[in-house]
């Protein structure tokens, strides 16, 4: 039988990516049920062709639902995910709240499908975009040369802040645009006034050194979840991660520059072919034609798009490498959409 699927957090950023996938995936879903907040209840949303109407969260929604995924805030995730899980339904869920939970496995499908399948809380793990947006191609390559090490910047969109970060750039652009702001200090920061939105200053005409919660020793979260979201996948707990990340002034798709070591040296001639037969991963590398990935021709597409592959000058067991990954699409919903499809595939065997 075709399982039933509930989509929380329909009305979001993410949840409107995610009703797009579900219309261009096979249709293996039987009812797919749009679940908001209830602010949004009533409205009506297209998935599949046909207009489907938002129903507000409640216990009761999740009656003879299968599969629910959640796109929700962390604790509305923290505080639903286990009722639904109560009822029997599988959760996949896209928040913070239960990435790290040993009871709850955090899958990317072509890095570690197997952890799907035990899941004693019921609930199963998204990554961050951050994350995602580099762990297929990272994945590869240690499958094949045993990774030890990463050190990354991120270049991260404003659309990871959501619907306020887009609007926040766009309204900031529209400040900034025509001017010759950008060449004395603070300019920018008067033109586009207090109101800086989700970021902590001007993301227009700027990078902004930091995304997520000050944490301990001025780390930020994101650049945790990077180092703790990336050892659990790759099952390598004492894996040496150091990140730092970026705000651009980017809509959408997540960039990042990686400084890879592994166990051996490795050579570029390998890791090209690793990279261009990998599932998921696209190899665009051809600096002498101008060939390489950018957020501008990566986004809406699904692949983890790689380029600048070079051998460390000074490491010969290390790869410098350029990545660029929607942060909407595998960065989020794709990714949950693929989890979510692994999952109902033990339904439809039954
Ligand atoms: C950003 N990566 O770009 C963040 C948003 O843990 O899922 C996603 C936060 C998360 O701001």
């Amino acid at each position: 039988r075709k399982p039933t699927l509930a989509v929380v957090g329909a009305t979001g950023a993410v949840g409107t990516v995610m009703l797009q996938i579900l219309s261009q995936h096979a249709d293996i879903w039987g009812e797919i049920r749009l679940v908001a907040s209830p602010r949004s209840a009533g409205r009506k949303l297209a998935v599949r062709g046909e207009e489907t109407e938002v129903l507000a969260l409640s216990e009761d929604v999740f009656d003879g639902v299968d599969v629910a995924m959640f796109d929700v805030p962390d604790e509305v995730a923290a505080q639903w995910a286990p009722v639904a899980a109560a009822k029997g339904v599988v959760v996949v869920d896209n928040s913070a709240a239960f990435r790290l939970d040993p009871d709850v496995p955090l899958v990317v499908p072509e890095v570690n499908p197997h952890a799907a399948r035990v899941r004693p809380r019921g609930i199963v793990a998204n990554p961050n975009c951050t994350t995602l947006s580099m762990i297929v191609a990272i994945g590869a390559l240690h499958a094949e040369f045993g990774l030890r090490e990463l050190v990354v910047s991120s270049y991260q969109a404003v659309s990871g802040a959501g619907r306020e970060g887009v609007e926040t750039l766009r309204r900031q652009l529209k400040l900034v645009t025509g001017t010759e702001l950008g060449t004395s200090p603070g300019d920018v920061r008067r033109a586009v006034g207090d109101d800086t939105g989700p970021f902590p200053e001007p993301v227009a005409l700027n990078v902004v050194p930091w995304a997520g919660s000050l944490r301990e020793d001025g780390w930020s979260s994101e650049e945790m979840k990077v180092r703790d979201e990336s050892r659990k996948i790759l099952g390598l707990p004492g894996l040496r991660v150091a990140a730092t990340c970026v705000r651009v002034p980017v809509i959408t798709t997540h960039s990042l520059t990686v400084h890879a070591r592994f166990e051996d040296e490795v050579t570029v001639d390998r890791a090209r072919e690793i990279l261009a037969t990998a599932p998921g991963v696209v190899l665009f590398d051809n600096p002498a034609a101008g060939e390489f990935p950018t957020p501008a021709d990566v986004v809406g597409t699904d692949p983890t798009w790689v380029g600048r592959v070079r051998r460390s000058l000074d490491d010969p067991t290390a790869l410098e490498l350029f990545v660029c990954g929607d942060n909407l699409r595998k960065g989020a919903a794709l990714n949950t959409a693929q989890i979510a499809e692994l999952v109902a595939g033990e339904f439809t065997a039954r």
